[in-house]
């Protein structure tokens, strides 16, 4: 079978959710990915930074094997031997008091948001039903009802209405629109990702993440930080709250929690807000199985093992500087933390950012563009230098050839 064999099938028998890369990939080892012809890539968005620890990571493939011979699921109805162990795990290692295990990403902002009503409602007195959630604009937090009833995205939105109430948007960026905000007593929390990275990896402005944790505390109001893809070390530190030292009091993690090989997603708090949630009132089949506990407590191994915030914080610069040296009437900007970064491109005699992608996929280096002009660049965290600057030398070549 051909690529175009493969993609004729998917387009025969899959739903049309997803207009893909033409690309059909068979194998991936650490920051590298093999098409069905046998082509090798550099993986360059390592599944929305789901794959930090490289493809395939033997330490954690091998947890997962070792355990799916073992013993896979038993749902909450019984204990089993790996959850605690887990647990104690995770929440040392972030240093909260408590850990609610999930699968996706959205189910961990969909159960942050629950915690933050339940903690209005029980804790903070404000009156029921009233609780009000503050979000961005041009967040990305999942794709269910409720998390695209605050999605500012006309295609995250459009017809899946009517929207969950009980949300306020404000700007991000823009500590002045929130403290506005927080004068209403019935503020419960404040969702946000500390870089917004769907909408084109935004930065904020250096001390964005303080001001906005100083006023949560002063307005008692929880921040939720939606750190599903800026965290496990893709911003050059374990989470992007640690550049301002900011702990958030709900903290939301996904994607490469599992380094790629398992959902796995995870709620952090303290007793007073963890505990507002009782027996037999939130929960999931899958959530926190034994597999799901292996997999996760050796990919969060592997991070500290292989220092990959510090390879993700030395190798961004060198990334963002290589990307700025490129001599192209292309390159708008290019901006990000860590590896996890975006090229703003300036369409040029009609070829835009996905034209760009086409081309470096011809030249072995895989990436997509989001929000039509803008790529974004997030290689596993495992790779090294000399790997960093050939791909960008391929990167550059690839963007040079339209000038
Ligand atoms: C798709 C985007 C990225 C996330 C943040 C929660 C979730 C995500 C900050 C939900 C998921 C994924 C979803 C995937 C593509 C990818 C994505 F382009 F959609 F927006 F990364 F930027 N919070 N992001 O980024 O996690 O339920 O998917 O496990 O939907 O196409 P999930």
């Amino acid at each position: 079978m051909t690529t175009q064999d493969y993609i004729k099938r998917e387009e025969k028998f899959g739903a049309h959710n997803y207009h893909p890369l033409p690309v059909v990939l068979d194998r991936g080892e650490g920051i590298f990915v093999w098409d069905v012809e046998g082509k090798r890539y550099f993986d360059f968005l390592s599944a929305y930074s789901a794959v930090n620890q490289g493809h395939c990571h033997p330490k954690i493939v091998n947890a997962l094997i070792e355990q799916a011979k073992k013993l896979c699921l038993t749902s909450r109805a019984f204990h089993n031997s790996c959850l605690g162990e887990y647990e104690e795990y995770i929440t040392r290692y972030f240093g909260y008091d408590k850990v609610l295990p999930m699968n996706t990403g959205v189910e961990g902002d969909e159960t942050a948001l629950k915690l933050c009503r339940k903690w209005a409602y029980l804790k903070k007195g404000v009156p029921e039903g009233k609780a009000k959630i503050i979000v961005c604009e041009n967040n990305f937090h999942g794709r269910t009802i409720t998390i695209v009833s605050i999605s500012t995205d006309p295609d995250a939105r459009k017809d899946y209405g009517p929207y969950t109430p009980g949300f306020v948007t404000i700007p991000y960026n823009d500590t002045a629109a929130l403290e506005k905000e927080l004068q209403d007593p019935d503020v419960a929390g404040f969702l946000v990702e500390p870089i917004q990275g769907e909408a084109g990896v935004f930065v904020p402005d250096q001390g964005y993440l303080k001001k906005i944790s100083d006023l949560c505390k002063k307005h008692n109001v929880l921040l939720i930080a939606d750190e599903v893809q800026t965290g496990i070390a893709r911003t050059g530190k374990l989470l992007a709250c640690d550049h301002e030292n900011v702990r958030p009091d709900i903290l939301i993690l996904g994607k490469a929690l599992s380094g790629g090989v398992f959902p796995v997603s995870a709620v952090l708090a303290d007793d007073d807000i963890m505990l507002t949630i009782k027996p037999g009132e939130h929960g999931s089949t899958f959530g926190g199985n034994p597999v799901a506990a292996r997999v996760a407590m050796a990919a969060l191994e592997v991070v500290k093992e292989e220092n990959l915030a510090e390879n993700a914080e030395n190798l961004g610069k060198i990334f963002r500087e290589e990307l700025r040296g490129i001599d192209s009437e292309m390159i708008d900007l290019v901006r990000g933390k860590g590896l996890l970064n975006a090229v703003v491109i300036k369409p040029r005699k009609g070829k835009t950012a996905m034209d760009v992608c086409l081309r470096m996929k011809e030249n072995g280096v895989l990436a997509k563009p989001t929000h039509g002009h803008i790529i974004r660049f997030s290689p596993p965290l495992v790779i090294n230098e000399a790997q960093l600057l050939e791909a960008t030398g391929l990167i550059a070549e690839s963007i040079k050839y339209f000038d």
